[in-house]
């Protein structure tokens, strides 16, 4: 156990309100991959050659093969400790918890969480370019590209590419949980996407315990009041552990 772990404990356990943030990593342990770093899913693929609305536009097959890639390999995911945590934090806190994640992949719910602020949305939705309605899609068979079952128009995933706005209200509601929360946890995040990775530091200015959980230290590590450095599936079981 990492020495600063019993202080992080402690003051977990006693904030009344508590905001996690969290990132790609911690679905690492499920068999999710990652973005960045060795293994990453920018390691054989460059983001704005899938993940831009001009990347989409020039090719939607493309695009959607990667993404009918992604969703058949979550499919089979499942939540592991780390998820399960965060879902126990839920319950004991009830609305003084807020999750706030940028991960797409479901697996949160999955775990038992039930509110949790998707801010870069989530692969399980597809949005219509042509009628512009917003539905879950889970069926794993669908055509590269899909079409709109209403209208005939164009799907795309119901995911936040880079240079498009986050949704508003989501991004409000994590804002005023990174600004009110007593003690934040920053899982598993590279810490380099904006808007979300301010949202850490808007909680450390406005006076939380930041609590940074990461196999490798980020460049918010200095900045956070600890970092605990090892898998999230192993910290965060012992980080919420009644004491
Ligand atoms: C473990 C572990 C284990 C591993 N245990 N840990 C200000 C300055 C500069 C640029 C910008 C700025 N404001 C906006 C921008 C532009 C851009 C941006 O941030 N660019 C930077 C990269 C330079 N942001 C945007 O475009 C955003 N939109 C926006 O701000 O709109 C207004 C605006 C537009 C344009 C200009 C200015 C303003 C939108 C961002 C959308 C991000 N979308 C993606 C794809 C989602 C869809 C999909 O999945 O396909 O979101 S990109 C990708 O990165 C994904 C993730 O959510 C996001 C963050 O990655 P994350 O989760 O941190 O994962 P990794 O892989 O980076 O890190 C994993 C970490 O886990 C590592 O640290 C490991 O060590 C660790 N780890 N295993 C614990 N077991
Ligand atoms: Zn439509």
């Amino acid at each position: 156990m990492a020495a600063e772990l019993p202080l992080a404990r402690q003051r977990l356990a006693q904030a009344g309100r508590v905001a996690a943030l969290c990132g790609a990593g911690i679905s690492a342990e499920s068999g999710v991959p990652t973005f960045r770093g060795r293994g990453g899913l920018w390691e054989n693929h460059r983001p704005e050659d899938l993940a831009t609305p001009e990347a989409f536009s020039r090719d939607p097959a493309l695009v959607w093969r990667w993404y009918h890639w992604r969703r058949e390999l979550i499919s089979h995911c499942q939540p592991n400790p780390a998820h399960l945590a965060l879902a126990e934090l839920e319950r004991r806190l009830g609305r003084g918890f807020t999750l706030i994640t940028q991960n797409v992949d479901g697996l949160h719910a999955l775990a038992g969480s039930r509110e949790v602020l998707e801010i870069h949305g989530s692969l399980w939705r597809v949005r219509c370019l042509g009628c512009g309605r917003e539905r879950e899609e889970r069926r794993l068979d669908l055509p590269a590209p899909p079409l709109c079952p209403d209208c005939g128009g164009l799907l795309r995933p119901g995911v936040v590419w880079f240079g498009e706005s986050l949704d508003g209200v989501l991004l409000e509601r994590a804002w005023r949980a990174a600004h009110t929360c007593e003690a934040m946890l920053v899982i598993g995040t590279s810490a380099v996407v904006q808007p979300a990775a301010s949202l850490a530091l808007v909680a450390k200015q406005a006076g939380a315990y930041v609590i940074e959980v990461n196999l490798a230290a980020t460049p918010q590590s200095g900045q956070v009041d600890v970092s605990l450095l090892g898998l999230a599936g192993d910290i965060l079981p012992q980080l919420v552990a009644p004491s």
